[in-house]
Formats: structure tokens, sequence, C-alpha cells
């Protein structure tokens, strides 16, 4: 045969199929007898392993004469002899993964022998595995992190999981819950540990789903299956993905004309919806210099615009300004406050002499124009509305021409005999309320 004598291991005999071949043939030769028994792991102890004196065709009494035992000890522990009943039981609970690991087929072998005359035979016993284990995870929990911004196909490498038992009980599948966003992918490594790659195949998105949470489950072939799970915890890394937007494209706002300082005119607000610095937005107005950005001041942080100079409806009934917000990543957008001024009444008309004859005769006719005034009032519409007035016991009256204008005309006939003089006083007034 060629074949040499493989050394026994020290408590475990887990051969291969050249040693039971080269077993088979030397028992042949030097041996009288032989068996083998297929006994499930994890036996009750006292269980029957089998009947060995019917198997070698002995009776109880050469067992006994032969004082019949176990030798090649070093599994001995396992296994015991009962001569008087001829049979061989579990001694002590067989664990199939702690004898042989990976090593397939497992068995314990042993001889028995018998004195007078000698007599050797060899029982082999094959340990057969039972799905005693589940497939385990060493972490309770795979935490990952991951940028929004992952490419679809990126790969996230997980941890294995591990199943001693052997082929079809060992660990078989894997399988990924929910997989919305990861697909798996199952590869073996040259020693046929089964692992799993995670694959992206939707991309994430921060705003949406800041965290994902997913069970990795493993799975052996046993029946009923067995399995084992760790959660994968995800956190999605933000990228600047998202501008800020103002939540109105117009603000409108009006303002009293001559408001204090630090009146309140109306607050902007733009959301970003990125997390931190890309979302942190800070307001500005677009231009700097004007009259619009030198009326108005505006807090970066908060939006909220205020008045920092005299407002003069007389000058500007009107400002537009455009706000810029801008993220720290560095995008923006822009609105636009357009702020009305309320006029107040605070001009009082202006009256103005444009001719005026002091010297008239007396015998001028009653409608004589005797003097032009302006009237003039920077308010608008009610408070710029004029109405001018004398004494009406005067003889004169005044009557309206160009927009503006007035005529004092004379009223009735004059004697200067009885009244060679008149003191004339007209009075503007508008319709402001208070009136001015
Ligand atoms: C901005 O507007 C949004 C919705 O329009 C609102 O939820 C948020 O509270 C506002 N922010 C402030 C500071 O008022
Ligand atoms: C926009 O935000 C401002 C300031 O928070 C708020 O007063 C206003 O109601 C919001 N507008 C809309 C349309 O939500
Ligand atoms: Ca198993
Ligand atoms: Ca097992
Ligand atoms: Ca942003």
């Amino acid at each position: 045969m060629g074949i040499q004598q493989q050394p026994f291991r020290k408590r475990l005999m887990c051969e291969t199929t050249t040693w039971l071949l080269f077993i088979f043939v030397f028992m042949i030769s030097t041996i009288r007898g032989q068996i083998r028994y297929s006994v499930p792991e994890e036996m009750k102890e006292g269980s029957l392993i089998g009947n060995v004196a019917q198997d070698l065709g002995l009776d109880l009494r050469r067992l006994r004469s032969g004082r019949a035992r176990i030798v090649s000890g070093d599994t001995s522990q396992y296994t015991e002899l009962k001569a008087d009943k001829g049979i061989l039981v579990v001694k002590e609970r067989i664990d199939r993964e702690e004898l042989c690991g990976d090593v397939m087929p497992c068995s314990l072998s042993f001889e028995i022998i018998l004195e007078n005359p000698i007599e050797l035979h060899r029982v082999t016993v094959e340990i057969l595995d039972i799905n005693d284990h589940a497939p385990t995870f060493k972490s309770k929990v795979i935490k990952l992190e991951i940028s929004e911004s992952a490419t679809v196909g990126s790969h996230f490498d997980l941890e294995s999981a591990y199943d001693p038992d052997s082929g079809i009980h060992s660990l078989q599948n894997y399988v990924l819950s929910p997989d919305n966003n990861f697909v798996l992918k199952q590869l073996s490594n040259a020693d046929g540990v089964r692992f799993a790659v995670m694959i992206l195949q939707k991309p994430l998105d921060r705003e949406l789903n800041p965290h994902l949470s997913l069970k990795l489950i493993a799975v052996d072939g046993g029946t009923p299956r067995r399995s084992g799970t760790v959660n994968i915890d995800i956190t999605v890394l933000d990228v600047n993905d998202n501008p800020p937007v103002f939540n109105q494209s117009l603000y409108k706002a009006t303002v009293a004309e001559n408001a204090p300082i630090g009146t309140y005119i109306t607050t902007v607000n733009a959301s970003d919806a990125d997390s931190g610095s890309n979302g942190l937005v800070s307001y500005t107005f677009s231009n700097v210099k004007g009259k619009s950005a030198e009326k108005f001041e505006i807090d970066s942080s908060s939006g909220k615009i205020t008045v920092v100079d005299n407002i003069d409806f007389e000058k500007d009934k009107k400002y537009e300004i455009r706000v810029i917000a801008k993220d720290q990543g560095g995008l923006s957008d822009a609105t636009k406050v357009v702020v009305e001024v309320l006029d107040i009444n605070d001009n009082a008309p202006l009256i103005s002499i444009m001719s005026f004859s002091s010297i008239i005769s007396e015998d001028v006719s009653p409608g004589t124009t005797i003097a032009v005034f302006n009237v003039k009032d920077a308010d608008s519409e009610r408070n710029g509305h004029i109405t001018c007035s004398i004494d009406s016991n005067l003889p004169f009256k005044i009557q309206s021409s160009l927009t503006d204008y007035y005529n004092l005309l004379s009223d009735v006939a004059f004697d200067r005999e009885t009244k060679p003089e008149y003191n004339i006083t007209i009075t503007a007034t508008d319709s402001g309320s208070p009136p001015l």
C-alpha cells in the first residue's frame, strides 16, 4: 500500500478516506473483526451505541472470561463497554463540534481486547452532526456611517456569521431586511466561509431618512432552520445638497414715515433641509449701498428687518429690497421685500403771494382780482388737500383757479370814506387729522 501509519491524534480521531481505507486493509490482515456504528452527537449518557457481542459473534461468557475491555484509551472517555450485556453505550456527552470541528466525517476509533486467547477488535463510531448551533454574529450591531452622496454600486463589507455545525447544518445563506436601498452579494472565501457584502442600489437621502435600521440574518440549512441576526445601524452623513428656500417670494410691509429707529418692518425666513453648517442660513441685503440698504437693516441670523434711518414719505413712497439667504456651503436663494411708506400729516400748507395790488380804486367793480396766491402742501391725499378761507365779514372772496392757485377777488363795491383799509388774513388748511 505504501501508506505510512498516521499518529493518532491526542484526543480525537477523525480520519480521512485514505485513513479509513488503510484501516480496512490493515484489519483484514491483523485484526480479527471490525465494526462500525453511527450515532448522533449529544446523545444522553447510557444511550446504546451498538450490541458489540452480537455484531462480533461473541457470547457473553467469552466476553467475561476474556475480560473484554476497551483499549487505545484516548477517546475511551466517551464510550463504555458493558461486558455483562455485551453492549457499547455513551459514557460521556459527545459534542461533534468539539471533537472534530470542521473535519468530516467525524469518528471515534478504538479497540476492544479479549484475553485467553488474545483477540483484538476494532470499533469505529461515526458521530453524526445534529443542528445544535444557530449561526451567530460576534457583534450585536454593525454601525456604518455613509455619506448621502455615496454612489449606487458602493460596497460595504459586513461581518460574517459563524455556525460550528457541519455541512448543511452550517451557515447557508444571508438575508437583508428591509432591502430598499441595499442589496446583498454573497461570497465564499477559500476555506468555505460565507460572507456578505452590502451594495447600494438606491441613493440615500439624509433629508428623507437620516438613519436606517436594517437586519442581517444568517440562516443554516437544518430542519428546522436556525438563524442569527445582527442589526445594521446606518447614519447617513449630510452633504450640502439643498439650497436655502425662502418661504415667500415676496414680503410686503408698511411703515409710517418718521417711524423711530428700530421700528420692526418684517421678518424673512428661508429654510434649508441640510444639517449643521450646510443648513445654517444667514441673511444679507443684496446691495450694501443705496437708499433701501441705508434706511433698513437685517439681522443676519433671524432675518428681522428694522428701520435705521429717517423715513420720509415726501422723498420715497416705496422701497424694494432684495434679500439673499446663504448657507455656509455657499448655496443661496433671493427674495423681494416691498416696504410701502405711509404718509402722515407732517407738512403744513405753505402760502406764497404771487401778485398783489395793495392799492385799489374805490370804484372797482365787484369780482376784480386783488391778489393771486399759491398754496403748497407736501403731504398727499387728504393730508395735502387744501381749503382756503378768509374772514367771512370781509368784502372779499377766494376763487380757485389753476391747481394750487387761488385768486382773491373783491366781492362788493368799496367806499373809501367809510373804510379806507382792510387787513386780510388768508388761512389754508389741509384735511389731515389733525389738520394743519
Ligand atoms: C419659517 O417658516 C417655516 C414654514 O414656513 C416655519 O416652520 C418656521 O418656523 C419659520 N421660522 C421662523 C424662524 O419663524
Ligand atoms: C414665512 O416665515 C415668516 C417668518 O417666520 C412667517 O411670519 C410667515 O408666516 C411665513 N410664511 C409662510 C407662507 O409660511
Ligand atoms: Ca447550525
Ligand atoms: Ca452540531
Ligand atoms: Ca444647504
